[in-house]
């Protein structure tokens, strides 16, 4: 079923209609390859003249489901499916960047999207220039004639940074550049940046597509044919497919995306307003917080304001260990987007290997603690933080 009619949450629910045999779920297709009924027939879906199945990592019903129901949510003309997010992330810059080509850059953008790029793609003659992409003018600046690619993170990780999708459509395709938005802190329920203008859209599902922390997998979304052609050819080609038994999982999470997010939303508002009045508390970075730096663009691109929370303790890197070692609700885990709350404080454990100086160069202060809301009671949530902030 593909109706622009229906609803976001009855889409979530009723896009992929029961199979022949009438199952209210998509059957997990376990098999790794598919009899062709003679010759000929195989004949034909290599030559692409008839649709069907050949081999999983080319194509597979249970996988398909889910590309046809996050491209549909997204607005798009089509999806692919990866293993992971940075699977997505590492196929949209092959098929798009090639040698000698120039990518410009969200400056916060997700570690491993960068670190690819400058550890690996520079090897094939990629450029790149990162950038604070929320100041407009800096894109500007970056783009040189071998620019080839515009790649956003918005809101950006851990900064909490939004940057104007339109405006990046604008310019990217003023300069013919393909636009890349990378949707994960917001999912297609809170934020749909093909709507906007951009070309491609990704997503880490391992975050608020599943939600359930039991699997990573990564999606990617073109608005038009041509693209989605290119990256299907380039994931099958490199073989970052995903597996049937994950894409059932991510189907049963998607159901829910929607009353989850508005759940872990409603925790967080009230979340950001006690942390913003505490006072071991140097700063927060919540959108809708007045405080917040980027309310006004994050009004006019989100459909809500999330649930992921920056925020700064006063007492740096010892304040940082002692609320870790003093929660009892949230755990102490990288990734987000789950009905679990999970909490990091990078300068003591994924940071904690670089210098201060390198830190802050990333935008990673001592007291920074990311706090991603899951849907737990509320009460529970900031007890915990009131307890553990008392060692603070
Ligand atoms: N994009 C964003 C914005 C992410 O946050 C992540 C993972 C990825 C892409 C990569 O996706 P993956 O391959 O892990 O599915 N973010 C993580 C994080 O913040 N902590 O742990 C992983």
């Amino acid at each position: 079923m593909e109706s622009k009619n229906f609803g976001f949450s009855t889409r979530l629910i009723h896009t992929e209609n029961p199979d022949a045999l009438g199952s209210a779920t998509v059957p997990i297709y376990q098999t790794s390859t598919f009899a062709f009924k003679d010759s000929d027939h195989g004949a034909r879906l290599f030559a692409g003249e008839e649709k069907g199945f050949i081999y999983t990592r080319i194509g597979n019903p249970t996988i398909e489901a889910l590309e046809k129901s996050v491209a549909d949510l997204e607005n798009g003309f089509g999806g692919v499916a990866t293993g992971s997010g940075m699977g997505a992330v590492t196929t949209v810059y092959m098929t798009f960047l090639g040698q000698g080509a120039h990518v410009v850059s969200t400056d916060a953008v997700y570690g491993p999207a960068r670190g690819v790029i400058e550890n690996h793609f520079t090897r094939f003659g990629v450029e790149s220039t990162y950038v604070n992409t929320a100041d407009i003018e800096n894109i500007k600046k970056a783009i040189r004639p071998n620019t080839k690619m515009l790649y956003i993170e918005t809101p950006s990780n851990p900064t909490m940074a939004i940057t104007d999708i339109e405006a990046c459509a604008k310019i990217a395709h003023q300069h013919g550049l393909i636009l890349v938005v990378d949707n994960t802190f917001c999912s297609p329920y809170l934020q749909r940046p093909l709507e906007l203008g951009a070309d491609v859209v990704l997503h880490s599902m391992t975050k608020f597509i599943n939600g359930h922390a039991d699997i990573v997998a990564g999606m990617i979304v073109a608005k038009e044919k041509k693209n989605y052609d290119a990256i299907r050819n380039m994931m099958v080609n490199m073989g970052c497919n995903m597996d049937p038994h994950q894409a059932y999982l991510v189907l049963r999470g998607l159901k829910t995306l929607s009353i989850r997010v508005e759940r872990a939303q409603e925790n967080a508002k009230k979340i950001a307003e006690f942390l913003e009045n505490h006072p071991k508390i140097e700063w927060i970075m919540y959108p809708g917080l007045k405080s917040f730096p980027y309310n006004e663009i994050a009004k006019k691109q989100m459909k809500g304001t999330g649930s992921m929370i920056s925020f700064e303790l006063k007492g740096g890197i010892e304040a940082g260990k002692n609320l870790m070692n003093n929660v009892k609700v949230a755990l102490l885990a990288v990734s987000l987007g789950g009905v679990e709350t999970l909490i990091q404080h990078p300068a003591s454990m994924t940071h904690s290997k670089l210098s201060k100086e390198a830190r802050e160069k990333s935008g990673i202060t001592d007291g920074l603690v990311r706090y991603s809301v899951g849907i737990e009671n509320v009460e529970d949530l900031i007890e915990d933080l009131r307890h553990a902030l008392e060692f603070c």
